[in-house]
């Protein structure tokens, strides 16, 4: 019999703890603040909902867990990377992550800027030493997706936008382009990611990539719904943020239900390209409801 959804992300958690732990520089290695800084803003946090999204479409193409391992830490270091600069006094300016001291905070300013370059070259660096699939250009083809949905194109990008939109009224596709590049490029990414170290048509990479838009999209309206109703200590983050800042969000253009039931179309789409995957793709349906679901 299969684990329920909670077992099964409780033990890919809890192994992919151990991964991270692994691949990250030792904290006694010189420079002794910066490794220590590293392994503080990447370990004992966060809901890992990108690695999990890799090793669920790995999962569903066959793909080899240890593969799978350094896809979903490649994606996971860029994320903490971000969280990381995002925090900054030049950017967000927050001094609470993961229910503990940012980065900036906890160490200086100075540090927690070399943390995220550090941990973004060292999700390219896994990528140059691990072999991810045994088609090359293959390979070269997802260190390429994962730089575009990072860069100024993707992550990066969404972030200037979204530095300049605080304000100002953006327009629902105004918003929406921001968030598909913000959140949504490296959420997508992780989705492709996995299962591209599997083996996958190009037709159900299309309907995966179609799900990964859609789940990166509600995780999005999401968060801006948990941003206005639930409190600083269940989100382990400050809430409120974003009415603080004067930025446009889904709350803000149409206000919690409608938001609400965008979350909730968006949740009815990304099942329903996942139709022709049959049972294979429980875990990743399971993501979708947790995703639209969650209260944290
Ligand atoms: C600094 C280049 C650069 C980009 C920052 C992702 C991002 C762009 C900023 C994070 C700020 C933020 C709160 C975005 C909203 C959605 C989001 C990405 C939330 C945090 O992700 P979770 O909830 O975090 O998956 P955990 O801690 O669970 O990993």
């Amino acid at each position: 019999m299969q684990a329920d959804f909670s077992s099964w992300a409780a033990a890919h958690q809890s192994r992919f703890e151990q991964v991270l732990q692994a691949l990250l520089p030792p904290a006694g290695l010189a420079p002794q603040r910066l490794h220590g800084a590293m392994r503080y803003a990447v370990l004992d946090g966060g809901k890992r909902v990108r690695p999990l999204l890799a090793f669920a479409a790995g999962e569903l193409c066959g793909a080899d867990i240890s593969r799978l391992n350094i896809a979903a830490a490649a994606v996971e270091l860029i994320h903490a990377y971000s969280l990381v600069h995002d925090d900054m006094p030049c950017m967000d300016d927050d001094v609470l992550r993961r229910g503990k001291p940012t980065c900036h905070v906890q160490y200086d300013e100075a540090t927690a800027l070399l943390v995220g370059d550090s941990l973004q070259t060292l999700a390219f660096q896994l990528l140059a030493e691990h072999r991810l699939s045994d088609d090359a250009a293959r390979q070269l083809a997802m260190v390429r997706l994962l730089a575009v949905a990072s860069g100024s194109r993707g992550m990066a990008g969404g972030q200037a936008i979204d530095l300049d939109s605080v304000g100002k009224a953006l327009s629902l596709p105004e918003l929406e382009n921001m968030h598909i590049h913000k959140t949504g490029a490296l959420i997508r990414a992780a989705v492709l990611w996995g299962a591209q170290c599997g083996s996958v048509s190009e037709v159900h990479l299309d309907r995966l990539d179609h799900f990964g838009k859609c789940v990166g999209l509600a995780f999005q309206v999401v968060d801006d719904v948990l941003d206005s109703e639930a409190d600083t200590a269940t989100l382990g983050k400050t809430a409120g943020k974003d009415a603080d800042h004067d930025k446009p969000t889904y709350v803000t253009l149409l206000g919690v239900q409608a938001a609400r039931d965008m979350a909730k179309r968006l949740h009815a789409d990304a099942l329903d390209s996942l139709q022709e995957f049959g049972a294979g793709a429980r875990r990743l349906r399971e993501l979708a409801d947790f995703i639209v679901l969650r209260k944290f």
